[in-house]
Formats: structure tokens, sequence, C-alpha cells
């Protein structure tokens, strides 16, 4: 063994062993090239969805019902471009750069979630978004609070705290919708049959079409398997289903003693798939209005940046 190769072996074993122990990775530890890109993958992907996923309840922003709603609705859309912020720089402690990010994501060359694909029809919409959407990744991403790599899981501390308040405020919304007219009440079941498939596909594919999951559970990325949260999140959901009165577009869904939990239908993977690839209600629109954010604050980056060269410049 060459003294490089020696080297190399003693910084993998130091790694598997903080792995092993459940310790944290933190960035300017060795880590394998593989760990780097897996997690600049799904990082820079978590921050996208975030940023995208601004749009759907952006647009009835204008439309609120009343002021209370319009100012909660404001504090929400604001939090989720805080979490892109936070993930964003979780990402750049790997390497990455912020504006390569932007770039792969407005060139289609990085995803965000399924879930921002589809419109925001009605009102109720922004009330299932927080109960169901918010639900599905509180439940992806609490386990992701202890997720090997340091900044990851520490940004995904204070994102759960919020996502758990905006699932609250989703249910909240509904619950109220729920208590009034007949036509509101259809309003609410309407919107949950639209978004309750969907929501599933947030865990993405099944576990044995899901080409990430064994390496990142073996490096300690992800904490359980696609199928496993899927399962987690029905169970959880179907009880507050019953509580607001409105039931899940699912023939198949009935609980089954045996295994402890609720069995359920399966989701259109093939739906899935044309969305991830492009091919969704919303994709291009949630695109191009990115795009268009990004060249409209072309100004605001270049003036910053002249502004930091000149402090940089007076503080010589
Ligand atoms: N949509 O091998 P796997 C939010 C891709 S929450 C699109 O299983 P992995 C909060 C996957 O990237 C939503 N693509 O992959 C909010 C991979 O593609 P690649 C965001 C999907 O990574 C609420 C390929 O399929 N949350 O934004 C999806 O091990 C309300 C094969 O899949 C996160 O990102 C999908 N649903 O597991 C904001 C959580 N599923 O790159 C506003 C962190 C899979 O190989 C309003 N991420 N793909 O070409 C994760 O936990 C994981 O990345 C999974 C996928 C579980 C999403």
């Amino acid at each position: 063994m060459t003294d490089t190769q020696l080297q190399q072996f003693e910084l993998q074993q130091s790694f598997d062993a903080t792995i092993a122990a459940e310790a944290r990775i933190e960035p300017r530890d060795w880590m394998p090239e593989g760990y780097r890109k897996t997690l600049i993958r799904q990082i820079a992907q978590h921050a996208h969805s975030e940023i995208i996923g601004m749009q759907p309840e952006g647009n009835w922003l204008t439309r609120a019902p009343s002021l209370r709603r319009k100012a909660i609705l404001m504090a929400k859309v604001q939090d989720e471009a805080g979490h892109g912020l936070y993930l964003y720089s979780a990402a750049e402690t790997l390497g990455a750069d912020r504006a390569d990010l932007t770039d792969k994501l407005i060139s289609g060359r990085q995803k965000y979630s399924s879930i921002f694909n589809y419109p925001t029809l009605t009102y109720a919409d922004v009330g299932t978004i927080g109960w169901l959407v918010d639900g599905a990744a509180i439940c992806n991403q609490v386990p992701l609070c202890r997720s090997s790599f340091g900044p990851y899981a520490r940004a995904m501390i204070r994102v759960c705290k919020e996502e758990s308040f905006h699932q609250r405020q989703g249910y909240e919304l509904l619950t109220t919708m729920m208590g009034g007219t007949d036509e509101q009440r259809a309003m609410v079941q309407e919107s949950v049959d639209r978004f309750w498939w969907p929501a599933l596909m947030m865990f993405g594919p099944p576990d044995d079409r899901s080409p990430n999951s064994e390496q990142s559970m073996a490096w300690g990325i992800k904490r359980h398997s696609n199928d496993e949260l899927r399962q987690k999140f029905v169970d959880m959901s179907v009880p507050q289903a019953e509580a607001l009165g409105v039931s899940f577009p699912d023939p198949d869904l009935a609980w089954n003693a045996e295994r402890g939990h609720y069995d359920f239908g399966e989701p259109d993977w093939s739906e899935f798939t044309e969305v991830v690839k492009g091919n969704g209600a919303m994709n291009v629109e949630r695109i191009a209005v990115r795009r268009a954010a990004h060249e409209d604050g072309a100004w605001v980056r270049d003036a910053a940046t002249a502004f930091a060269a000149r402090e940089q410049e007076n503080h010589r």
C-alpha cells in the first residue's frame, strides 16, 4: 500500500466509524465523494422544493378571504423562503455554489418535489396543502433531524418546528370551512380528493424502485425508507380525516389489525413519472415564474455585490 492509499484507507475508516457511532459528519471532515454528491443532490432538491413551493399558495395571497387569513398565509409563504435559504446554505457547506444550483433548477437539470406541479384551484387548497403537504413534509423531515450530515440535520430542526405550525394552520382552516356551509364542506372534500394521491407520491417511488435509498440509509442520510414513511403518513392522516369529517379517495383504505397499520391502494406511479419528467399540469409555469423572478432580481444581486466590493475597498 502506498502512503496515499494508506491515508485514503484511514480517512475512509474514520468516516465509517463516525457513521457507525451515529455521530455527525461536519463540512471540514473528509467524506467520500458519493456522500457529498448525494447530499448536494438531496439538499438542493429540497431547497428548490421550498422555493417553488411558495407559488401554489402564493397564488391565493391577493384573494385571501379575510385580513387574518392573508396575514397567516403571507407568514407561511415567507417561512418557506426561509427554509429554502437555510437549505441552500447547508448545500454551500459542501462546496456547492448557490448561483449554480439556481441555474440547474431553472434549466431543468435539478428536480423539485412533484407535489408543487399541481394547481391550487380553490381557497380550500391552502388548508389542504397545510394539512397534507406540510404533514407529509414533517413525516419525511423529522427523521432528517437525525441525518448524519450536521448542517442538514440542524437546519431540519427549525424547518420542522415551522412546518408543524403550518400543518396546524391548514387543519384549522379546514376545520373552520367544515363548520360552514354545505358548499364549503364540498369544497374541502373536493380539494382533499385532488391532493391525497399527490401527497402520497411526495415520499418518492416505492422502495424496490428507489435507486438512492439503500446507500442513503447506509450513510445515515435517510433514516427510513420511502414506503415506511408513506405508511406512517397514512396511519397518521386517517384519524385526522375522520375528526375533520372528510374521506380519502381510496376504496382500498382499511385498517389491518394483523399489521397494525392501514392498508391502502397503489398511487399512480406513471403519473408520478410524468410529473417528475416535467409533464405535470404546472411544471412549465412554475419554472417560468422562478426564472422571471431570478431575472427581475438581477439588479438587486448586482447592487449587493457592488456594495460589498465598495465596503471592502473602504476598509482596506
Ligand atoms: N418529486 O431514489 P429515490 C416541502 C426523485 S417538502 C420529485 O427514492 P431519494 C415543504 C429523486 O430525487 C418537499 N422527484 O430518491 C413545503 C430521485 O431523482 P435523482 C421536499 C422525486 O432522494 C410544504 C429519483 O426520484 N422535501 O417542500 C420525488 O433517496 C408546503 C429516485 O428516488 C424534500 O425534498 C418527488 N416527490 O428519496 C414547502 C425532503 N421523490 O436525483 C411549501 C428531502 C423522488 O436520482 C409548501 N428529500 N424523486 O434523479 C428526501 O427525503 C428524499 O430526497 C426523497 C426521495 C424521499 C424525496
